[in-house]
């Protein structure tokens, strides 16, 4: 008995073994000759460096392991530099005597760890060291096709702490991404320290409530942001520097700078707006490139944002300029006329010019987003970020800029993933398969493009963020992963060669160690069927499902097909760990219906986006004004209506804006006597399950305007009974 106990025993080892050698390795290295022995680690490890400038990666990782770090170069891991190799090339070594991670530069090495740490047990990832473990003999060697492997997070729409970004940093080096740019200002916030104008950060950085700042999005009655002060921004570039991230900001020039108007109104073109109907909101966003001053401004801020950030890649912005704002201007009229200019294009680009050579000066270069090439020549070294699409990547790589590629369509995880998730849809609705599938050469860059594309980035506008809960990381989370670790796939992996199937297995075997990682990713909704009274409902990546049926809130785990004559009162989730899906059921859950109703309100009826667009269930209508306290907008029913759900919310479908945030609803069973049923929560009141037919709804604002000129009316969302 003993004997087969002990036969079972090695057989599992020898099992366990051939499946750690092929552990997981996110992303895909180029070489991996695995072998069959072991090397065995514990808490007395020691990590040991040849060269001084590794030090922090050796205390890096001795942090993870709850090891030891010297220049010992007798260590059981030991971290060394061979100048054969290209900075980010990396050899890891893993055998007797001593585990070795050889690299062309600091990135190299840290490229090696990170190999090494997914190697090891993923309980290295949540910072709790394993006590005792193996590593798997074998030999990697790597190098990424990339060397610009970036993520764009933009902490100007929604405040996103230090604490925070160091958080979401970790997450970023764990997936071999080398650039974090930090979008630091725009139209609804200043968030960087600028000790000449401190006023930018401390006015700039909140919006709301009493401050000159008007939000754009959400939250208009409170006070709310925050920004970095440089010490707290030398920390975060220090802290990424320690993980091989390179901190590069964007300060986003000429346009995108209402929030710098709010607080300087000087920087404006000299004109009168008009506030038309906008309670008395100036929307010029753009500074006026025909003010001298304005330069002496904003070489104070790029002299400082140079200083501060070690980077040589300063983004000054460049997108989305409002022209009509220079086409009204009398001065601009007149300093184009001056410099012979014929667009404003030109405009934008003499602008962009000046502020890039500011840049120069400190022997940096600038880089701007795409549509600042359209006005004539940028200084040939600037670094072009092409945004809008593919066509304006390439045109950019084609004009000789060095270029980074970043298409909305593909890399925007501000953007929803299917259809019902939350998100905007300007650019496309994609999952990580699409991020994965995506290589230059497939969407038609050609070789000599090619050779002037830098790299990739992907990003995370935040505007709709703030909607969702920004004091917990979950929405990040959410919108960025796991497109992030596709993203990190093929900015990393040189094959053209993509197998989704082949990916997503993997990525399957790495939810493990992104659960160790704390994030709270998205995963692929449950698969739901209904045949035979039974509703099935399934999952490929083992991930549990959890169900509730309407009316009930529980949550119960599913075990097993549900035998059921109502299939579409239930609906599914997959969770697992933090993470978790959009919800899936049978078609009829989704369904909604479309009553004929009368559109009424405070506010009055916009002509050109006139109330029988709601009422039609067409696109959006608006009112000619923004809401009062007190002001309202009404939905009467023609029929009253039974249904067991309805969405009653003002605003845009995608983000809080031009809507009304606060406030209360109210209902109406004979059309005539109301009865107050809740209030709005982030815009947004569900009327669930109501006893009785309704026939109108009504909601009333609490809270004095939303920083735009109208309220957008949306029809109500109605679920009909089951
Ligand atoms: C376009 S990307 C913008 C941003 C928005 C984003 C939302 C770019 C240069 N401009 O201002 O936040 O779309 O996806």
């Amino acid at each position: 008995m003993r004997r087969y106990l002990l036969l079972a025993v090695t057989l599992l080892m020898a099992w366990t073994n051939s499946a750690e050698a092929q552990r997981v390795v996110v992303p895909t290295p180029q070489y991996y000759l695995p072998a069959n022995g072991f090397v065995e680690l514990d808490g007395s490890a020691t990590i040991g460096y040849t060269d001084d400038t590794l030090m922090p990666a050796a205390r890096y990782l001795a942090e993870r392991l709850g090891a030891k770090y010297s220049g010992d170069a007798e260590a059981d891991i030991l971290l060394s530099l061979d100048e054969d190799f290209a900075t980010e090339q990396y050899r890891l070594y893993v055998g007797r005597p001593q585990i070795t991670i050889t690299g062309g530069g600091y990135g190299g090495v840290f490229n090696g760890i990170v190999t090494l740490m997914q190697l090891m047990p993923n309980e290295v990832f949540g910072g709790v060291p394993a006590k005792r473990y193996r590593v798997e003999e074998c030999v990697i060697e790597d190098a990424p096709r990339f060397s610009h492997r970036g993520f764009m997070l933009d902490v100007a729409r929604t405040w996103i702490d230090k604490e925070a970004v160091k958080a979401y940093i970790d997450l970023l080096a764990y997936h071999k991404i080398n650039v974090l740019r930090l979008h630091l200002t725009d139209d609804e916030g200043w968030r960087i320290e600028i000790k000449s104008h401190p006023e930018l950060a401390e006015v700039g950085g909140f919006r709301g409530g009493d401050s000159p700042v008007k939000p754009r999005y959400g939250r208009w009655n409170e006070r709310w942001g925050g920004y970095y002060t440089q010490e707290d921004m030398r920390e975060i570039i220090e802290y990424a520097a320690v993980r091989n991230i390179e901190v590069m900001p964007e300060i986003d020039l000429p346009g995108h700078s209402l929030c710098m108007a709010s607080i300087h109104p000087e920087i404006l073109c000299g004109y009168t707006p008009s506030n038309r109907a906008s309670l008395g909101y100036d929307t010029r966003s753009a500074f006026c490139p025909s003010k001298e001053a304005n330069y002496e401004l904003l070489k104070d801020v790029i002299d400082e944002i140079c200083q501060l950030f070690p980077t040589k890649y300063i983004h000054i912005g460049g997108d989305e300029v409002e022209m009509s704002q220079w086409r009204s201007c009398p001065d601009c009229r007149a300093f184009m006329v001056a410099q012979g200019m014929s667009d404003t294009k030109q405009l934008q680009a003499y602008f962009m010019t000046r502020i890039a050579n500011m840049v120069a000066s400190h022997g940096k270069v600038a880089s701007v987003w795409n549509e600042a090439i359209d006005g004539g020549h940028l200084p040939p070294s600037t670094r072009v970020y092409g945004w809008e699409g593919v066509a304006e990547c390439r045109k950019a790589a084609a004009k000789g800029y060095s270029t980074v590629v970043m298409p909305g369509q593909y890399f925007y995880f501000d953007m929803k993933q299917t259809p019902r998730e939350p998100g905007h849809d300007w650019a496309a609705i994609f999952d990580a398969r699409k991020v994965y599938e995506f290589t230059p050469r497939k969407v038609g860059f050609t070789e000599a493009e090619m050779a002037n594309v830098v790299g990739l980035e992907s990003s995370f506008f935040s505007e709709i963020y703030l909607s969702h809960n920004p004091e917990s990381a979950d929405y990040l989370h959410y919108q960025t992963f796991p497109r992030m670790v596709a993203f990190a796939e093929t900015a990393w992996s040189s094959s053209d060669e993509r197998s989704w199937e082949e990916f997503y297995a993997r990525l399957v075997a790495h939810y493990d160690r992104m659960d160790c990682m704390g994030i709270a990713y998205r995963l692929v909704p449950p698969s739901v069927s209904y045949a035979d009274g039974m509703l099935t409902a399934s999952v490929d990546d083992g991930s549990d499902i959890y169900y509730k049926r309407e009316p009930m809130e529980v949550e119960m785990l599913y075990t097993a097909p549900i035998e059921t004559t109502a299939p579409a009162e239930y609906s599914f989730v997959a969770r697992r760990g933090r993470a978790a899906s959009a919800e899936a059921a049978v078609a009829a859950h989704f369904r909604t219906i479309t009553p004929t109703f009368k559109l009424t309100s405070s506010m009055g009826s916009s002509e050109r986006f006139s109330f029988e667009r709601a009422e039609e269930y067409g696109r959006l209508a608006r009112t000619t004004r923004s809401a009062d306290v007190g002001d309202w907008v009404q939905y009467t029913f023609e029929r009253p209506v039974m249904c067991r759900r309805m969405k009653v919310a003002t605003g845009n479908f995608q983000l809080p804006r031009y809507n009304i945030e606060n406030g209360y609803v109210e209902v109406s069973y004979d059309g005539s006597s109301f009865e107050r049923v809740g209030e709005l929560e982030d815009g947004v009141f569900y009327i669930m399950y109501p006893t009785r037919a309704i026939k109108a709804v009504r909601i009333t604002s609490t809270s004095k305007g939303n920083g735009a000129s109208w309220v957008s009316i949306q029809p109500p969302t109605i679920y009909p009974l089951l």
